[in-house]
């Protein structure tokens, strides 16, 4: 496929580049952190999502590379923020994870990404989706224990959407967990009950929550009611790039 071919060149080129969306505090707006997510323009296509590109890699035994890539430019970007803006970086930055990269070449690549560029283990979070989890919850687990004792922080991406039990989930050693986007979607109809359930769940277990896609102010008020610790989504920032994240936080 044509398409698998470009990707690897895109990948090898570095021309894959990354969008950083801002989490913001539920109580009071300040910057948590960013997500940040790949940009891939193809020169012919124009702009293809991670959504169709991501499992391409995935499919093609690119995503090691991809995954690589990611790690590295979003260590680069944090280390380029704190020169440029200082105290005002953003605190963390979130890098997604594919289920593929989840083997136990991980947090030796995520040490030498944050070595490369001098950027502190806490100022990184890995996205694991709640279904990457559950291909095999042991091996996840002691993979999530190493990366843990890196001090890199672990969310939970897509939260309720996976099947996972509640009872594993107690015994995964996580820091937060995102509110899947449907189920802030549908606040929008009254429904809270699921929204309502992860937000209590989380807090139970000790861990924050990210609420996902919060397009609308009616929905942040509702998250904020409900104790959502962080927002995230088009009604607060939107993705930008890294030096829009400069002018963002300047703003502010
Ligand atoms: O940014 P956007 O909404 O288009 O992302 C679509 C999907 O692609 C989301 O599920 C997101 O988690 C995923 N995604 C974005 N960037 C990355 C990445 O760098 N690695 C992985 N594995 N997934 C990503
Ligand atoms: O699966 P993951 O949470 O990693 O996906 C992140 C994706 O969610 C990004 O591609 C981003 O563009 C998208 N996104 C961010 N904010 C919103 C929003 O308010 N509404 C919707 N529908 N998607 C959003
Ligand atoms: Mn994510
Ligand atoms: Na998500």
């Amino acid at each position: 496929l044509r398409l698998v071919a470009d990707l690897r060149d895109a990948i090898e080129q570095r021309r894959i580049g990354l969008h950083y969306q801002p989490i913001v505090s539920a109580a009071d707006g300040s910057l948590e952190a960013v997500e940040a997510l790949a940009r891939w323009v193809h020169p012919e296509r124009g702009p293809i999502s991670p959504a169709t590109f991501v499992p391409l890699a995935e499919e093609s035994g690119l995503v090691g590379a991809l995954g690589l890539l990611v790690l590295d430019e979003a260590c680069r970007q944090v280390a380029e923020w704190d020169r440029t803006l200082g105290a005002a970086a953003p605190p963390q930055v979130n890098v997604n994870v594919s289920a593929l990269q989840l083997d136990a070449g991980l947090p030796g690549e995520v040490v030498a990404a944050l070595d490369r560029h001098g950027v502190a283990p806490a100022r990184l979070s890995i996205e694991i989706t709640e279904s990457a989890l559950m291909t095999d919850p042991a091996a996840a687990r002691a993979l999530l224990q190493r990366l843990r004792d890196l001090g890199v922080a672990l969310a939970i991406d897509d939260f309720g959407t996976g099947y996972s039990s509640l009872a594993y989930l107690r015994h995964l050693p996580v820091d937060c967990l995102k509110v899947d986007r449907s189920f802030v979607a549908e606040l929008a109809d009254g429904h809270v009950e699921i929204a309502s359930a992860v937000i209590a769940l989380a807090r139970s277990l000790g861990l924050s929550t990210v609420a996902e896609g919060v397009a609308t102010s009616a929905q942040a008020v509702a998250l904020r009611q409900l104790g959502a610790t962080y927002l995230q989504g088009f009604s607060l920032a939107e993705p930008m790039d890294g030096a829009a994240v400069a002018t963002w936080v300047g703003a502010r």
